[in-house]
């Protein structure tokens, strides 16, 4: 007997349908019969919606009521992915819906297909915050999500004919969108610039402009936990939309320009940054969010009251900073509760600092924000005096704890020229974490050491962790039946922890055949899923060998690539007989930073190496390249659960965490990968057996780096790695034009920086193990079985445990 615990709700079918006629009849103005799918998705997302009302009201009620803390996870990405699903899944209308679509004479795909994905994040970070909120429902911790709703997400990315990467606005908001509920009534003023001056011995901020917050609220249904949560998403409105006077002198364009300018602020998610202008318009994005979610805090916290008392709101709510884009709201609250509260400085430092913890998720120092004295000065004057004075505070404290001058000047927040935001965020809040335990641990030895030196207690590891929901239930139908058919219950869904019940049927022959068909007809479908969205011809039956995450390159998709190219130049060569190749289809996809040239070129590198080697007949079926444009959320749930293998191959010591690494693993993939980031975690909990590790540790890293790193010597002792880099070199890839990748080479073999040259021969080396288990089917998938079962760790709704109990301290609401 199989434990059904999935929720399910007692509307019926019919029921349904009715539902969705009516929204189409009375809300919407069409009839059936004119509707098309994307008029029956709005109807079925607001059906769904008003099914989770109630729960929404109630969750709402029972934490501002209750005694529970509530989280505030307070992020500049959240990357949602499509949302009808999820509801439905959460609702317990899945089957509902889609009976209900099809009697409507819909297809269910026509339907799903018509959302548009909120692309509101970048990557890691911003899709980490979507399954934290999502866990957080399904734990029933009370907790809003707070950010923007940017009108232009990541932009969509295409491919010129020349394989370089094209980006174009993310128009996500064109057509109706039936999640987000946009609520004029509970707005925030937002201001900005003008000066400090004393009143009565008072410092008084006498802004000069104001914009309008007005939140937009999407619901975060819990799975089987009966609570939702919101995500509330602030979008930037003028006071004065519209300016009559100058219109009618026929200054027309003038008329709309401070409505034009309020609305910049949530225009798009990271404006270019590389001139003042685009700078001082992210800082405007983070106050703007950060100061309409604190007021918003103690509207919802203090209901209807004048004097409330605001010794109690880290009781009430502790804020997450995910990373530095929230930290101006440490000198915000400071600001709020000693200006507009009335507060000492002292109490609203004590408020202050056990109200907020800061998440570093990098270890590359670059990404540490640091802002000009200056901007901050200009745009919020009243927070740099305040800064300042934490930053002396801050310096008296370390004098007094004896530690030297010139490490307390290497520690400053602030240095008189610049403001350090992870050193205010570490100083101005309780908790600092990591999120991997290497990661943390490289916070506390290097990145951050200084502080970790003198408040030790601060720092604390919570390894990232992914939502089951979404990544596996969602995504992998065949393995989630499979998986509950081998546990004999669905309950992995709430405790993914459970997935360990599969490891002794590793060693059941016929479950691994079944588990090997799921992964086979999960091939077959993403085959037919490239073929309709990118004209692809993938051949189900080769290796899908997976590399997807941003083009960065620490994350050396160079390594990649460049292995590719020495295969092939291997088959070109006769090296290795095309019949001894075993097949392989290797799919990339990546995104580089619009300003970022080398990862540009590396991107047009692999488009015009899949051009070459899917066009040369020596090489048919053998090797293959696909890069699928615009990676994101729906291309992730088709891909990860059709992989058979995944590329983590980061130099060791770079990649913070990884949350990719968890969905392949978790999906039956196996990993290639090196010891960073959770890869270590990973390879702990599988068994080293069960991982194909290579390439240089931490420690090997730094050692190469003290002795002097020159790429070029491992270009010459490698043939291969020389042929792979010649051809680049030599316009096999550019049609004979040698200057296309001269600077990607040049960089290869003078800097290097991330060592790809370094690790090509361990990377390369390793393909024979992988090839050589790869051959043995029932091996492979044995192997890639025990992954899934030892993967259950990885599972955000542990995360989001580990972050109650060493970080927030709070709980579920009773
Ligand atoms: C990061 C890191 C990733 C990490 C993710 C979530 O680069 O390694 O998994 O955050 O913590 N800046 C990021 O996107």
């Amino acid at each position: 007997m199989t434990e059904i615990t999935a929720p399910k709700s007692a509307v019926t079918a019919e029921q349904f349908a009715d539902e969705i006629r009516e929204q189409l009849k009375y809300t919407q103005g069409v009839t059936v019969e004119q509707a098309k799918p994307a008029d029956v998705y709005v109807a079925a997302s607001t059906a769904v919606r008003r099914h989770l009302m109630d729960s929404w009201f109630k969750t709402q009620a029972d934490m501002v009521n209750g005694n529970t803390k509530a989280v505030g996870y307070l992020s500049a990405e959240f990357l949602m992915g499509k949302q009808l699903r999820n509801a439905l899944l959460n609702a317990g209308l899945t089957e509902q819906f889609n009976a209900a679509v099809e009697e409507l004479g819909f297809s269910v795909q026509d339907v799903v297909d018509a959302e548009h994905e909120p692309g509101l994040g970048n990557g890691g970070l911003g899709r980490l915050a979507a399954c934290f909120i999502d866990s957080l429902a399904s734990l029933g911790v009370p907790a809003f999500g707070y950010g923007i709703q940017y009108k232009y997400g990541i932009f969509e990315q295409k491919f010129d004919e020349n394989g370089k990467q094209i980006e174009t606005p993310d128009y996500w908001l064109t057509n109706e969108e039936p999640w987000g509920h946009i609520d004029y009534n509970r707005d925030q003023k937002v201001s900005f610039g003008g000066e400090v001056v004393e009143e009565n011995g008072k410092k008084v901020w006498k802004p000069a402009w104001s914009v309008r917050a007005v939140p937009v609220d999407y619901m975060v249904p819990g799975y089987a936990s009966g609570r939702v949560n919101t995500l509330r998403l602030w979008t930037a409105k003028s006071y004065d939309e519209f300016d009559l006077l100058t219109f009618n002198k026929s200054e027309y364009l003038d008329a709309v320009k401070p409505q034009v300018e309020a609305e910049n602020i949530s225009k798009i998610l990271y404006p270019e940054d590389s001139t003042p202008q685009g700078k001082a318009l992210r800082l405007e994005q983070q106050y703007f969010f950060v100061s309409a979610s604190i007021h918003d805090a103690i509207r919802v916290f203090y209901p209807g009251q004048d004097k409330p008392d605001l010794t109690t709101f880290a009781d009430k709510i502790t804020f997450q900073l995910n990373d530095t884009h929230p930290v101006i709201g440490i000198p915000e609250l400071m600001r709020v509760l000693m200006d507009e509260y009335g507060y000492d400085w002292d109490t609203a430092w004590t408020v202050t600092n056990k109200t907020f913890n800061y998440t570093c998720h990098t270890l590359l120092p670059e990404a540490l924000e640091v802002w000009p004295s200056k901007l901050i000065g200009e745009l919020l004057p009243r927070h740099l005096e305040i800064i300042e004075k934490i930053q002396d505070q801050f310096a008296a404290e370390l004098k007094a704890k004896g530690v030297d001058e010139a490490t307390i000047k290497d520690m400053a927040i602030y240095t008189g020229d610049s403001v350090r935001m992870a050193y205010l965020a570490t100083y101005g809040g309780s908790h600092v974490n990591g999120v991997a335990e290497l990661h943390s641990q490289l916070l506390k030895d290097v990145t951050l050491k200084n502080f970790s030196d003198v408040y030790p207690d601060k720092f604390t590891n919570v390894t990232n962790g992914v939502t089951p929901r979404r990544f596996v239930k969602l995504a992998n139908p065949r393995l989630s039946d499979l998986i509950t058919e081998g546990l004999g219950t669905d309950k992995w869904v709430s405790d993914l922890e459970l997935l360990k019940g599969l490891e002794p049927l590793a060693a059941d022959d016929e479950f691994v055949k079944k588990f090997a068909a799921v992964k086979q007809a999960n091939k077959v479908d993403f085959s037919n899923y490239a073929k309709r969205e990118y004209g692809f011809d993938i051949d189900p039956n080769t290796m899908i060998n997976t590399m997807v995450k941003r083009l960065h390159e620490y994350k050396r998709q160079a390594l990649k690539i460049l292995a590719v190219i020495a295969r092939y130049a291997d088959i070109k060569s006769g090296r290795i007989a095309a019949d001894d190749v075993m097949p392989r289809t290797i799919v990339f996809g990546a995104k580089a930073a619009p300003g970022y040239y080398l990862a540009k070129q590396t991107i047009q590198l692999i488009n015009n190496v899949a051009r070459v080697i899917n066009n040369d007949p020596d090489v048919k079926g053998k090797l293959n390249v696909y890069f699928p444009w615009n990676y994101n959320v729906r291309l992730a749930q088709h891909l990860i659960p059709a992989t058979d293998l995944d590329e983590q191959i980061s130099q060791a010591g770079k990649e913070a965490s990884g949350t990719g690494n968890m969905k392949f693993a978790l999906n039956g993939a196996m990993t290639v990968g090196t010891l960073d980031g959770a890869n270590v975690e990973i390879r702990e909990r599988v068994g080293a057996e069960n991982f194909f590790l290579f390439g240089m540790t931490v420690d090997e890293v730094d050692a190469l780096y003290a002795e002097g790193y020159d790429p070029r010597k491992y270009y010459e002792a490698d043939p291969r790695l020389k042929a792979a880099i010649d051809m680049v070199a030599d316009g096999t890839f550019s049609n004979g034009d040698k200057t296309v990748y001269e600077d990607l080479v040049h960089d290869w073999l003078t800097k290097d920086w991330f060592m790809t040259l370094a690790d090509f021969g361990a990377y390369t080396a390793i393909q024979s193990e992988i090839e050589a288990l790869y051959a043995q089917p029932l091996e492979w998938n044995r192997k890639a079985l025990i992954n899934v079962a030892n993967s259950g760790y990885f599972s955000s709704d542990r995360s989001m445990e580990d972050y109650l109990e060493r970080i927030w301290m709070t709980g579920p609401l009773k």
